[in-house]
């Protein structure tokens, strides 16, 4: 079967509703390339399949599967998938001058943002008893509040992430923002001006509909 560049590959993709493998998902959908999802829980208490620890032994999605190889983490995997439909204008090319902004913004919400939101959702994992784990999901939260605060004024008034250009910089924003939740001591997204105007913009898009539904 091939997509709409013409190209016969197809991928599978380890997936969990609400999770980070929805940025993955809208980019396929964007692009037109037809996947298959396999189902797996981001649940702590159960456990992952011996195929999916195999391909992440972190036992996280996404997990993106291709032509007998396979790659997780969502940033490296935005910039492959940008990359490889280079038609899809998802990611600005090598040489493009927004390419370095691109990268650090990726990367930005992959090791901050992400993490902060570790630290709120998974505090176990930076406590060291039970007693502790209030505490590091607390300064999680405030974390949250000064990642995005960071990322919004690097914003401004730019249209998307990268100014003028719409890119996958703008879906991943968009997952992330899916992710702010006040009743957990998150701060609103409201709070962060200019990514609720992008975050609004992106959730209107056929892919994001297709995948978030709304
Ligand atoms: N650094 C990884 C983190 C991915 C991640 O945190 N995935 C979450 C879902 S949003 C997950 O699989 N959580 C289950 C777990 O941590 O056990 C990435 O960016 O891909």
């Amino acid at each position: 079967m091939t997509n709409k560049w013409g190209s016969a590959l197809s991928y599978k993709l380890f997936y969990a509703p609400g999770s980070a493998a929805m940025g993955t998902r809208v980019m396929l959908e964007e692009i037109g390339v037809s996947y298959e999802l396999v189902h797996t829980t981001v649940a702590m208490d159960q456990p992952r399949s011996p195929e999916h620890l195999a391909l992440n032994p972190n036992g996280w999605v996404p997990v993106l599967l291709y032509g007998g190889q396979s790659m997780y983490e969502c940033a490296a995997i935005t910039v492959f998938l940008g990359d490889r439909y280079p038609e899809s204008g998802l990611a600005p090319a090598v040489e493009a001058p927004e390419r370095g902004l691109f990268l650090q913004t990726l990367v930005y919400f992959s090791s901050s943002i992400q993490n902060a939101f570790q630290l709120s959702y998974y505090p176990d994992r930076f406590a060291d008893t039970r007693e502790e784990e209030g505490s590091a999901q607390r300064r999680g939260n405030r974390r949250l509040r000064e990642t995005w605060r960071v990322a919004d004024a690097q914003i401004g008034n730019g249209e998307w992430v990268l100014g003028d250009r719409f890119s996958a910089a703008d879906i991943y924003l968009f997952m992330l923002t899916t992710w702010l939740d006040p009743s957990r001591g998150h701060p609103s997204v409201d709070e962060f001006p200019n990514v609720a105007r992008i975050a609004g913009e992106v959730g209107q898009r056929p892919s994001v509909r297709r995948v978030y539904g709304g």
